[in-house]
C-alpha cells in the first residue's frame, strides 16, 4: 500500500513528505495507522548526523498513537481496531534482560532495530523500489507503519491519540527516570537540567514522588513559568551565576540527592554529578550525546560517594508500563496538554523541528 510519510533522505536536510509504499505485516508483526506523533529532541539528533546508529534515507519518529489495522501470522497480544503506543524499548518478556529485574532493556530485536530493520533483517517501507530504514523500530513519521508484536503497547479506547503519543516517550522518559529507575523519596531534592519536553516530566515525577527542592537548570527563561507550573520551586540559569555546581550546592546546603541531565551536553553531564551531594547524590543521565563525545570527571567524584548512572525509556517496561501510564493520564494523576504547546499537520513537520530549536515549543504534535 501507498502512506504518507515525512522521509529523512540525508542528514542535516529537512524532511520531505512523500508517498512510500509500506508492505503489509509479516508473521508477528502489526501494522498501525498513526493519529498522531510528538517530535522528540533525539529525533533531531538523528536527523542532524550525530547519532552513531543514524541511517539514510530513512522515515523518523518515535513518540506516536494509533490504530491497529491487520496482523500477521501468529499474533495473539493485539488486533484490529485496538488502540496502541508504538514502543522503542519492546518487551518479549523471554530474553535475559526482561527476566532481569534491574532494566527495561529488552535485547530481542535490539540489533536489527539499530540498523533500522525489522527483525527479519528486511524493511518493509520502499520508494521507486529502494528500500527505506526504519527508525527506533517505530517510523512515526508516517501515516501507517509497522513494528513487531513485542513493540506495541495495547491502551485505553477512549484515550486521546493527540495527547498520549507523547507517553510514547517524554512524558514516560521524565517521569519514569524519577519513579523507576532513581526511585526518589519523599523529601529529597532533586535538580533537573534542561526544561524541555523530558526536563519538564522529570519535574512533574519529582514532585509525585513527594521531592522537596525541585530545583530547574536552562539556558531558556521562557522556561521558567511552565516548570514552575508542575512544580519547580527553584530556578538557575547558568548564565546567571558565575559557577552553576557551587550555586546548586549552596542553594541545596550540601548537593542534590538526585540530579537528571535532560539535555545532551557532557558538560552539564559533568555538572549533574558534580552539583550532587557527598557520600549520597545519584545523578541520571538521560540525554543522548553525539557521536565521539565522551563524559569526565574526577573519579574521586565516584569515590566520595556519587552515584553516576542513566536510564532509557525512564526504565519503563513498554507493554506492561505505558497502558498504567495511559491510565494514569486519563485518572488525571499526571498532566500531558499543558506541555503539547503546537500542533500541525505532517506537511508542516519542519515547523516542529524549527519551534524546538528556538527553544519556542515543549513538543510539537503532528496530527494525522
Ligand atoms: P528539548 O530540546 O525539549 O529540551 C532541552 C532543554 O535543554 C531546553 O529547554 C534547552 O533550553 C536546555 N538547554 C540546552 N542547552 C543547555 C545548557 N547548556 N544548559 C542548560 N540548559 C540547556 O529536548 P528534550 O526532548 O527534552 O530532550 C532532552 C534530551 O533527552 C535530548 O538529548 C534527547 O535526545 C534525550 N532523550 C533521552 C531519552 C532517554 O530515554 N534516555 C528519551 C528522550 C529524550
Ligand atoms: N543511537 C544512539 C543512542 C540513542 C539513545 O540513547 N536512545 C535512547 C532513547 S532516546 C529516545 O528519545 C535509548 O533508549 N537508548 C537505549 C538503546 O538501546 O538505544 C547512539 O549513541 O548510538
Ligand atoms: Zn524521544
Amino acid at each position: 500500500m501507498k502512506t504518507k510519510a515525512a522521509v529523512a533522505f540525508a542528514a542535516g536536510k529537512p524532511l520531505e513528505v512523500v508517498d512510500v509504499d509500506l508492505e503489509g505485516p509479516r508473521a508477528g508483526e502489526v501494522m498501525i495507522e498513526l493519529k498522531a506523533t510528538g517530535i522528540c529532541h533525539t529525533d533531531a539528533f538523528t536527523l542532524s548526523g550525530d547519532d552513531p546508529e543514524g541511517e539514510f534515507p530513512t522515515i523518523l519518529g518515535h513518540e506516536g498513537a494509533g490504530v491497529v489495522v491487520e496482523v500477521g501470522a501468529g499474533v495473539t497480544s493485539v488486533k484490529p481496531g485496538d488502540h496502541v503506543i508504538p514502543l522503542y524499548t519492546p518487551e518479549c518478556r523471554h530474553c535475559d534482560f526482561c527476566l532481569h529485574p534491574k532494566t527495561n532493556l529488552c535485547q530481542a530485536i535490539r540489533t536489527t532495530q539499530g540498523q533500522g530493520l525489522m527483525p527479519d533483517g528486511s524493511s518493509r517501507f520502499s520508494l521507486d523500489g529502494k528500500p527505506l530504514k526504519h527508525y527506533m523500530g517505530c517510523s512515526t513519521f508516517s501515516n501507517f507503519t509497522v513494528l513487531p508484536e513485542i513493540a506495541v503497547a495495547k491502551i485505553h479506547p477512549d484515550a486521546p491519540f493527540d495527547k498520549v503519543c507523547y507517553i510514547g516517550c517524554g512524558v514516560t522518559t521524565g517521569i519514569g527516570a524519577v519513579i523507576f529507575d532513581a526511585k526518589v523519596e519523599p523529601g529529597a531534592n532533586v535538580v533537573v537540567f534542561g526544561l524541555g519536553g523530558i526536563g519538564l516530566n522529570v519535574i512533574q515525577g519529582a514532585k509525585m514522588a513527594g521531592a522537596n527542592m525541585i530545583v530547574g537548570v536552562d539556558i531558556n527563561p521562557g522556561k521558567v513559568q511552565l516548570a514552575r507550573e508542575f512544580g519547580m520551586t527553584h530556578f538557575l540559569n547558568p548564565k546567571e551565576v558565575p559557577d552553576i555546581v557551587e550555586a546548586i550546592v549552596e542553594l541545596t546546603k550540601g548537593g542534590a540527592d538526585y540530579s537528571f541531565e535532560c539535555i545532551g551536553n557532557v558538560t552539564t553531564m559533568r555538572q549533574a554529578l558534580e552539583c550532587c551531594h557527598k557520600g549520597w547524590g545519584e545523578s541520571i543521565i538521560i540525554g543522548v550525546a553525539g557521536a565521539g563525545q565522551e563524559i569526565s570527571t574526577r573519579p574521586f567524584q565516584l569515590v566520595t560517594g556519587r552515584v553516576w548512572r542513566g536510564s532509557a525509556f525512564g526504565g519503563a517496561r513498554g507493554r506492561t508500563d505505558v497502558p498504567r501510564i495511559v491510565d494514569w493520564y486519563m485518572d488525571g494523576k499526571i498532566k500531558i496538554d499543558e506541555l503539547i504547546t503546537h500542533t500541525m499537520p505532517l506537511s508542516d513537520i519542519n515547523k516542529g523541528f524549527d519551534l524546538m530549536h528556538s527553544g519556542e515549543s515543549i513538543r510539537s504534535v503532528v496530527l494525522y
